[in-house]
């Protein structure tokens, strides 16, 4: 595994940890980090191994503080629009590997934090997490598509208030479940045990099915409904020439457990 400064990676089966180190800023995403977390997953990710990622912050009382205050101070628009690049391509890269990406969130998660969150297929989040898009006490707008994923996800007023009032409306990991934003709560220190169940479930599925599910879903944000219905009939089709279905519905007809392997 490549040595970082601002990350550790851990690959173990078919996991790959992202953990974010930098503790003492509670995990504030700066330049170096965005990189580190880029070459992570375009270098290290070994899609025929690892089925899910894992996202997370070092320490107890963050996930992600959001992007690096002190690292904002200087910046010229024309840099801010170099690291709002940088930030979006990781985004995109999330969004689109072929795996599921799973944040796990304790403490806080502002900002670009809660972002990063967004941008994975699956929160779930400690009982003492805490959500919250302050971008506007600085005099900032949200700018790793705050204001759009989170709208999509707890619908307009719950974002508007987040988004407006800033630090005055952060929601905790109970009320994020209860609103849609994460997909599971649990008391931090079950927070492990809980995604060792994710991943197990995950391990017993096909890896083809389950990368264009996500795509699949992932797309049904941006399309029309007879566009996405077109895509899922189609992608329904594609399956029965793959011999993942065949092992799938084999080993059930058979019970036995199917030995799924990449097309
Ligand atoms: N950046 C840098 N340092 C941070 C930080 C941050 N976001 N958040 C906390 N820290 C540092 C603190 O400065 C402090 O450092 P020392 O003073 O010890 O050296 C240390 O972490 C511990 O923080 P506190 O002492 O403040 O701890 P408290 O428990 O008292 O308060 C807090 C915790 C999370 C409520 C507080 O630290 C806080 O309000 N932090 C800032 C949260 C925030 O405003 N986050 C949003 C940042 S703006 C973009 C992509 C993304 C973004 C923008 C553009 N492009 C793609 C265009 C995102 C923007 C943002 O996220």
């Amino acid at each position: 595994m490549t040595d970082y400064t601002t990350i550790k990676t851990t690959s173990k089966g078919p996991r790959f940890t992202i953990t974010i180190n930098r503790p003492d800023a509670l995990n504030a995403l700066n330049e170096t980090v965005l990189e580190e977390i880029e070459e992570a997953l375009l270098e290290n990710l070994d899609a025929d191994q690892h089925r899910v990622i894992i996202f997370e912050g070092a320490g107890e009382k963050a996930f992600v503080a959001g992007a690096d205050i002190a690292g904002m101070k200087e910046m010229t628009p024309d840099h801010a629009h170099e690291f709002a690049q940088l930030g979006q391509s990781i985004g995109n890269i999330i969004a689109t590997l072929p795996v599921v990406t799973i944040a796990k969130v304790r403490g806080f998660a502002l900002g670009g934090g809660c972002e990063l969150a967004m941008a994975c297929d699956l929160i779930v989040a400690g009982k003492s997490a805490r959500f919250g898009q302050p971008e506007v006490n600085l005099g900032l707008v949200a700018g790793f598509g705050g204001t759009q994923r989170l709208v999509k996800r707890v619908g307009l007023h719950l974002a508007m208030d987040m988004l407006l009032t800033g630090k005055g409306r952060m929601i905790s990991g109970e009320e994020a479940f209860q609103v849609g934003l994460a997909s599971r709560v649990v008391d931090d220190d079950k927070l492990d045990t809980e995604i060792d169940k994710i991943v197990d479930a995950i391990v017993k599925t096909g890896p083809m099915a389950v990368a264009e599910t996500k795509r699949l879903v992932r797309d049904a944000q941006h399309m029309s409904l007879d566009a996405g219905l077109a895509a899922e009939a189609a992608a329904f089709a594609l399956c029965f020439s793959r011999d993942e279905s065949k092992e799938g519905i084999d080993a059930f007809l058979s019970k036995r457990t199917p030995k799924f392997m990449q097309d």
